[in-house]
Parts: structure tokens; sequence; C-alpha cells
């Protein structure tokens, strides 16, 4: 059985468990944190999560397993069949990855963990955001979903990705650089997802397990 690695409140982790579940793949789960030991590096060389073991090997970086997963068990598309929608579809994946969320991930660390950034580094990144978010505004579509009228992995990653981009800017700016857009009743609706629903309350269990020991 595939075993999915990571942790429950890594974005990237639950992009390949939603789309697990959304297909319907048989699939454990095993806690991983990220961290730099030598049988970490042996599976995943960044010592990064989320990674898949497969009956082959291991596969890292997630959007590789949302392909993998996509070729190996077509049930249940999530791409679409059209060749230039699915590509599409996957342009804004990349965008929302490369230009905003490794943007805005540059911030977790004042926004979320009580840690500092330098004033250089926000002002870098609100520079870039700010352009990024007006370019991906050009972008998507919400007729209902991200991509058009079906619901593709892009959505997914949506879900995962969007939230924390705007609560982490909210948080060091005192302004949500995706303001412009309806995210909040879009990932609302996204959230009555029997799939989706499944993963935000494995976050919150995990966080309240976790603020418990802290
Ligand atoms: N590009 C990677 C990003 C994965 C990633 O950044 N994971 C975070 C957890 S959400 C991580 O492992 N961070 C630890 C680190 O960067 O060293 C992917 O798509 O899988």
């Amino acid at each position: 059985m595939l075993k999915l690695h990571g942790f429950a409140v890594s974005n990237y982790y639950n992009k390949v468990k939603m789309a697990l579940l959304e297909k319907e793949i048989p699939f454990e789960e095993v806690l991983a944190t990220p961290n730099r030991s030598p049988e970490l590096l042996e599976k995943s060389p960044l010592g990064k999560v989320p990674f898949l073991e497969t009956e082959k090997g291991v596969l890292v970086e997630s959007q590789v397993l949302m392909e993998y997963l996509e070729d190996a068990f077509p049930q249940k598309p999530l791409l679409p069949a059209d060749p230039f929608e699915a590509a599409k579809v996957r342009e804004l994946i990349t965008f929302m990855e490369l230009h905003l969320e490794l943007v805005a991930r540059e911030l977790y660390m004042a926004a979320f963990f009580k840690g500092t950034v330098s004033d250089e580094m926000k002002t870098r990144c609100e520079k870039l955001l700010k352009r990024n978010a007006k370019a991906f505004k050009r972008m998507v579509k919400f007729s209902p979903y991200i991509a058009g009228d079906s619901f593709t992995m892009a959505d997914i990653a949506a879900a995962v990705h969007l939230p924390l981009v705007g609560m982490a800017t909210k948080i060091v700016y005192g302004e949500d650089v995706l303001a412009d857009l309806p995210i909040r009743d879009y990932v609302k609706k996204l959230g009555e997802r029997p799939t989706l629903a499944k993963v935000n309350a494995d976050r919150k269990q995990y966080q309240e397990a976790h603020a418990a020991k802290a």
C-alpha cells in the first residue's frame, strides 16, 4: 500500500493527502517531520515532507506525487482530459507554489512561529507578493472552481496554500495580499467536500495535540 509521509499541518502534505482521498486510493499515513537525519535524507534528500513510498521506491516533491497518482490511478481524474486545459490547471499550480506560497513562506517564521524576519526580507516579499497577486488575479476564474467549471488538482493546491498566504501577509503587513479575491467563500465551499473536511479536521487535531504537549 502507498505510504504518505509527513504531518497534518504541512500544506504540501495536505495537498497530496487530499488528492489521495479524492481519488479514493488506499494509503497509509506515516508521521514524519522535516529534519536532516541520515535516515530521513535517505528517503527525502532535502529532509522535507511530504514523500511517498510506493512499491517501486520513494518519490519526493508534492507536485511530482500528484502527477504520479494521476498517471498510476486514472480513476476520478483531477486533470481535464484536454491537454491544453490540463496545462492551464498545471499553470495555476506552478504559479501558486512558485510566485505566491514560496515567497510568502519567507514570512511564516514571523507570522506563525514567533520568530523574526529581517525588514529587508519583509520589503522584498511585499513587493513581490503584491505584483504576483495582481498577476494571479488575471489567471483565476472561480466559476465556481479556480480553473473553471470543474474541480481539479488546482483547487486542491489552492485550498491548502491560499489561506496561508492570506494569513501570513495579514499578520506581517496588516494587509492580506489576496484580499481582492473571493478566497474565503471559495475555500469555505471547498471545505464542504468530505476530503477537505477530513484534512482540516486532522490538521486541527494535530495542532491541538501539539499545543497540549507544548
Ligand atoms: N517543493 C516541496 C515543498 C515541501 C516543503 O517545503 N515542505 C515543508 C513542510 S510544509 C518542509 O518540509 N519544510 C522543511 C524545510 O524546508 O527544510 C514540495 O512540493 O513537496
